[in-house]
């Protein structure tokens, strides 16, 4: 099955609806040409990613959101993605009919329908604005995601979502495995700098690849990582897009922090492969064994590891 990635470059408050819906269906035609059955694009892929700036305005701040899915804002690529016949996976901003708000990814098949909706359960960052160069405000701006982690059949195959930070934690990977996923989709905006840790700064292309290869291979998944990158709003993001097979190894990789599409035949035959022995889990699992991955958090982990940086006066422990 032939799957591809759609980069994207920065997406500024000065960019119309119009003019990133032109790119979007511009990353949909490259992706057609070469077979693509299925796309994906960042996460928060038609805005800004606004959480890196407080925004006191609540006006401006729900101009961000959609209203349950982001088919009105990027009406011209659903409706040519399902005039291709081509099934769409695209982060966005949700806002509820009851205004609660979400960091949102969804999958429109290839007939242009819902086929699935997630909504991101690892908001990183902080409640409240810090001493830094950018912000990273997803606790003040999203709720947690209250869908789990939602498997879907498409096709013949099956597929979950996550987006950014959830690729970070080895959770999201196994609970989308454990509901026998075999391709997962991910989006992602991540700046090259971290403000509260700059030693890693180095670092930060690594761990992209390291956290989804980790993924990948230890739970026998096809992993579709994809960035927004380029200088955004003042922000440098990495690209770094790239395709992972079940064996961890990364089979294609975007070479810019523009909008570029990454495509590839993956072979769905290889994660039977790799679950049949190696990742069998019937077979080698102990759950019994790993009670504390679900109980509640030991508190001496907060006391361990409390911030240094936040403002007076903030109760925010958030890392
Ligand atoms: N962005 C970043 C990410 O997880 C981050 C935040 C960067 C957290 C580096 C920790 C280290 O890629 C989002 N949007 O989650």
């Amino acid at each position: 099955m032939i799957v591809g990635a759609a980069q994207m470059g920065p997406v500024e408050r000065r960019h119309t609806a119009d003019e990133v819906s032109e790119r979007m269906v511009a990353l949909l035609e490259k992706a057609s040409a070469r077979g693509v059955e299925l796309l994906v694009f960042p996460e928060l892929a038609s805005v800004p990613f606004f959480p890196h700036w407080v925004i006191e305005d609540r006006e401006e701040l729900l101009s961000y959101y959609d209203l349950d899915t982001p088919f009105a804002r990027v009406a011209p690529l659903f409706t040519r993605a399902a005039e291709l016949g081509i099934a769409v996976v695209m982060g966005y901003a949700e806002r509820t009919n009851e205004g609660r708000l979400f960091n949102s990814s969804v999958l429109a098949d290839e007939h242009g329908d819902v086929a699935l909706k997630y909504r991101k359960v690892h908001l990183p960052g902080f409640g409240e604005p810090q001493r830094a160069e950018h912000q990273l405000l997803e606790k003040r701006y999203f709720e947690v995601g209250d869908l789990g982690f939602p498997v879907v059949d498409w096709k013949r195959t099956r597929l979950g979502l996550a987006i950014c930070n959830d690729r970070r934690w080895a959770e999201t990977y196994r609970m989308l495995a454990l509901a026998r996923a075999e391709i997962v989709c991910i989006g992602y905006n991540t700046p090259v700098k971290t403000p509260h840790l700059p030693e890693i700064d180095t670092l930060t292309e690594f761990h992209n690849h390291l956290s989804m290869q980790a993924g990948a291979y230890q739970n026998s998944l096809w992993v579709i990582g994809v960035g927004k990158g380029g200088v955004e709003e003042g922000v440098e993001q990495i690209g770094g897009s790239v395709i992972v097979a079940p064996s961890g190894e990364i089979v294609a990789l975007a070479s810019s922090r523009d909008d570029e599409v990454i495509t590839a035949d993956i072979d769905l035959d290889m994660v039977k492969k790799y679950r049949r022995d190696v990742f069998n889990f019937a077979h080698h699992r102990r759950p019994e064994h790993y009670g504390a991955i679900t109980a509640p958090v030991d508190p001496r982990w907060s006391d361990d590891v409390r911030r240094v940086g936040a403002l007076p006066g903030s109760d925010d422990d958030g890392a």
